[in-house]
């Protein structure tokens, strides 16, 4: 890591996330320290949870699932909210590492500025807007589960909705745009839960996203030190094919996933993407 990037970690006060996060009893106690802070909520802690967005949810065993695989599935969105989130990407103001300002998304909806930039993504302004993320972010489906895996109520809610465009830029191009296409753990904080949310159909040639199940608690000592990224050669050294998931899926698949996990977006060929990203912590 070069100075230039240990001095924004320090700004943006994460360095100490970066440097410690990764040790699973850093973040042991940090969720203790932070269950006095932010109690849970101990009145619906148990019960089913009726929530109307995600009433296919089992809490318990949706945390089951992310202590032992750091992914859990059936937080599929019902059409209505997948359709009126599309129509708000598509209608929003954009901004992206390819170009000052914002765009409206229909500028550059073939990957490209009108000067000729082409772009790897593009991130939706103000998601809050739209009525059905506000909803979704709010969802007791969500809440419950996080809180549940966290330990504690998570005091924050990082919302992106971003499109990532069909383009024949290089890996270093889209590395240069901060695309995610190489393997890596996710350390801005010591513990978080993330949700993600296809809106439209996701497949390997259109943007999927790859995790490695049960790398969040399976990592190698060396590994804990140094760089965050792995290359592809170095994840099939250390973990099964078994292990590696594409997670394909309709528009409106969604699930929760704790990404200390290693994990890596595919970059789309045929189709683009449209992802909500929630990141709890
Ligand atoms: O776009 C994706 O599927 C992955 C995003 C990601 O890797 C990240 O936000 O850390």
């Amino acid at each position: 890591m070069n100075v230039r990037r240990i001095l924004s970690l320090a700004q943006s006060g994460a360095l100490l996330p970066y440097a410690l996060g990764r040790f699973a009893t850093v973040r042991k106690v940090y969720s203790r320290l932070n269950g006095l802070r932010y109690p849970l909520d101990r009145r619906t802690s148990r019960g089913p949870v009726n929530d109307p967005i995600f009433p296919a949810v089992d809490v318990v065993r949706a945390v089951q699932e992310l202590r032992e695989d750091a992914v859990a599935f059936r937080f599929d969105l019902p059409t209505p909210l997948v359709d009126e989130i599309h129509d708000f990407a598509r209608r929003g103001l954009c901004k992206s590492s390819g170009f000052q300002g914002h765009r409206p998304f229909e500028e550059i909806a073939s990957g490209q500025t009108i000067e000729g930039q082409r772009l790897a993504m593009a991130e939706v302004i103000n998601p809050l807007g739209c009525d059905a993320i506000r909803r979704i972010v709010e969802s007791e489906a969500l809440r419950q589960t996080c809180m549940r895996y966290l330990g504690y109520q998570p005091p924050k809610a990082d919302i992106r909705l971003f499109w990532s465009f069909v383009s024949n830029l290089s890996e270093n191009e889209r590395r240069q745009q901060f695309q995610t296409i190489d393997y890596h753990v996710d350390i801005h904080d010591f513990n978080f839960c993330y949700a993600h949310f296809y809106l439209t159909d996701t497949d390997a040639l259109s943007g999927a996203h790859v995790m490695v199940r049960g790398s969040h608690t399976r990592k190698p000592l060396t590994w804990l030190i140094g760089s965050a990224r792995k290359s592809d050669a170095q994840i099939a050294s250390r973990y099964t094919s078994n292990d590696v998931l594409t997670i394909e899926g309709p528009a409106g698949t969604g699930f929760l996933e704790d990404t200390s996990c290693y994990h890596k977006a595919l970059p789309p060929l045929e189709r683009m993407r449209l992802l909500l990203q929630i990141r709890y912590h």
